[in-house]
């Protein structure tokens, strides 16, 4: 039964129906009945496989092809109408001759296969801040899994009412052929298309196409911001909550820090980490002139490798009960899963992440080949399972940002924290973020990737126009606007070990950077910004004394130099839009480190 009486809605559901044609369509409703009917379905076929109800209840495993694990980069596309208006750091193909070449590809690949309609909100339903889509795709999978991320259902289309205002997100899934894959954002239709893949990040279209790419893009239309951050709530002994939005691109940390758990001398204390998202922030200016943030998804697709009791316990703990995990490790003994870095107790009955029979005595940490979970396996678990899930969670309104902090993965250049001299300087700060390479990933290790804002994959628009929306969003919030800081927990000694702990410990960081908000805390200006006096970063518990602590909070005015000169390069690439006080912001930092 249609859902909707929205004429937009239909005419583009049956414009769809006729291309790709489906046996017959079915709209979710978000009701428990239907999903569970689903559930059963994808179970009955192969596409899930139902785990241990008593450990892991309403638990599914799932498992894509091996050819299709991770979001895709070189296949991603911003279909703007001018090429200038997708930017230096996007792909781009011209509308039309995008649309026809998808259509192509998608042409009658609904035969024999249900089209399935989510109709699904980005934030709490009804909040000023949520935005509306609908998603139509062939696979079971994608419904489950939109079913967690977002809120689907009925509700949705009666707050959309009759309004144009609305994403239209389009996946067939076809046959899943590399060679034809194609996910493409066309911002100034409000469109997703998305061909050739059953990957999550390439497929749940709520996510990085829609909240980040399409929204970043009416964010700058519109006076507001859609931003890869994290957002928490740090409550302090009196019970005052100040909230934390966070930027770090991926593989540096942020459902860890999103989800932390202090150290047990501040947990006696009072102080408490609330999650309220882990990977996405939209934040608009209120009506006290304040930046108020909200977490569009509801719930957490975190990556499954490391996640452990000590390293994330509340994201293991999310995990418990109806998640869907993709491509990691099937422990027949219990029917349970398991991935690299879950605990030592490696299966000795099991099946990788291919399906494949899993030998643990081939194991080599070296050779991803021998892994049991894929790298980039998944979990989707429901954000309402996390032990901290902020009480502000679905709160409509958001809560009010205090501060904004950027950080990268940096051996040496960047100290442990330091705050920038004003909103503009924090905007230089963010569009000169970098991170390196690790081990971890193919290629060199130690190269610096600029990733300004960790917005370089999910940028729907020109990164210089989106530098000059971060400006002139500062100036609306003026004295309101939140502090700006740089993080990085990554810095080594000379054999190459990490000298801050991190994890929990990155609180008594988060507590200085407070402090600085509340102007409680005094700092030492440097010509990059605002640094702790080593003295005010508390130590307690800790085994590190002040030497240490102070290598890591040091300015080396040689590295910064090199740093300042990689900028001007990185600069280049945006010519004369650019804005100028960025230029300006660079200019100064030069000159300081001369002085
Ligand atoms: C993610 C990513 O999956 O940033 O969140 O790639
Ligand atoms: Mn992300």
């Amino acid at each position: 039964m249609e859902l909707t009486t929205n004429k937009s809605v239909l005419d583009w559901i049956s414009e769809k129906a006729d291309l790709v044609k489906p046996d017959k369509i079915v709209w979710i409703d978000g009701s428990e009945e239907q999903l569970d009917g689903l559930r059963k379905e994808a179970v009955e076929t192969g596409e899930m496989i139902k785990l241990n109800e008593e450990k892991l209840p309403g638990c599914y495993l799932h498992r894509t092809q091996p050819n299709d694990v991770a979001r895709v980069e070189d296949r991603t596309f911003i279909c703007s109408k001018k090429k200038e208006n997708a930017g230096p750091t996007n792909n781009w193909c011209d509308p039309d001759e995008m649309y026809k070449k998808l259509y192509d590809i998608a042409r009658d690949s609904y035969k024999g296969r249900t089209m399935y309609v989510i109709p699904f909100s980005m934030g709490p339903i009804g909040s000023p801040l949520a935005k509306i889509g609908v998603e139509i795709t062939d696979s079971i999978y994608v419904v489950l899994n939109m079913a967690i991320m977002t809120r689907v259902g009925k509700a949705v289309m009666d707050v959309l009412g009759d309004s144009n205002d609305w994403v239209r997100g389009f996946h067939a899934k076809c046959n899943v052929d590399p060679e034809n894959r194609y996910i493409c954002q066309f911002p100034e239709d409000n469109a997703i298309i998305s061909v050739n893949s059953a990957y999550g990040g390439n497929v749940l279209l709520g996510k990085k196409c829609f909240a980040l790419r399409i929204a970043s893009y009416q964010g700058w239309k519109e006076g507001w911001m859609a931003e890869h951050m994290l957002i928490l709530g740090l409550q302090n002994p009196k019970g005052e909550v100040k909230y934390v939005a966070a930027a770090f691109p991926s593989a540096c940390g942020k459902t860890n820090l999103a989800m932390l758990i202090p150290p047990k001398y501040l947990q006696e204390k009072g102080y408490k980490i609330w999650t309220v998202g882990d990977d996405i922030s939209w934040m608009r200016i209120g009506k006290d002139g304040r930046l108020y943030a909200i977490n569009p998804e509801n719930g957490f697709f975190g990556v499954a490798p490391g996640t452990n009791s000590k390293s994330n316990f509340n994201a293991l703990e999310s995990t418990k009960k109806n998640t869907i995990f993709t491509n990691v490790c099937l422990n027949l003994d219990d029917n349970t899963v398991w991935w690299e870095g879950l605990n030592k107790d490696l299966p000795t009955n099991a099946l990788d992440w291919k399906g494949n029979k899993w030998d643990a005595s081939k194991f080599n940490k070296a050779d991803k080949s021998t892994y049991a979970a894929h790298p980039n396996s998944r979990f989707t678990a429901p954000a309402e399972n996390c032990p901290c899930i902020s009480p502000e969670f679905n709160k409509g309104e958001g809560v009010p940002i205090s501060a904004i902090i950027f950080g990268g993965r940096r051996a040496k250049c960047a100290p442990l924290v330091y705050q920038s001299k004003s909103w503009e300087n924090g905007v230089f700060i963010g569009s000169a973020m970098a991170s390196e390479t690790t081990a971890a990933a193919a290629g060199a290790v130690g190269v610096v990737r600029r990733d300004p804002m960790a917005m370089l994959p999910f940028c729907g628009y020109h990164m210089a126009d989106y530098f000059q929306h971060w400006l002139d969003m500062g100036k609306k919030l003026g004295d309101k606007a939140p502090k700006i800081f740089n993080v990085n927990w990554f810095r080594t000694d000379d054999e190459g070990n990490f000298i801050w702990p991190g994890f929990g410990d990155n609180m008594r960081v988060l507590n200085w950077i407070i402090d600085r908000c509340e102007g409680k805390a005094d700092a030492t200006e440097t010509a990059i910004g605002y640094v702790p006096k080593p003295e005010d970063i508390d130590l307690t518990d800790l085994d590190m004394d002040m030497d240490t602590l102070k290598s890591i909070l040091d300015v080396d005015k040689d590295t910064w130099m090199k740093e300042a000169a990689e900028i001007e390069e990185h600069y280049k690439k945006f010519g004369d839009k650019l804005p100028q006080e960025l230029r300006n912001q660079l200019e100064t930092l030069k000159a300081n480190l001369a002085k």
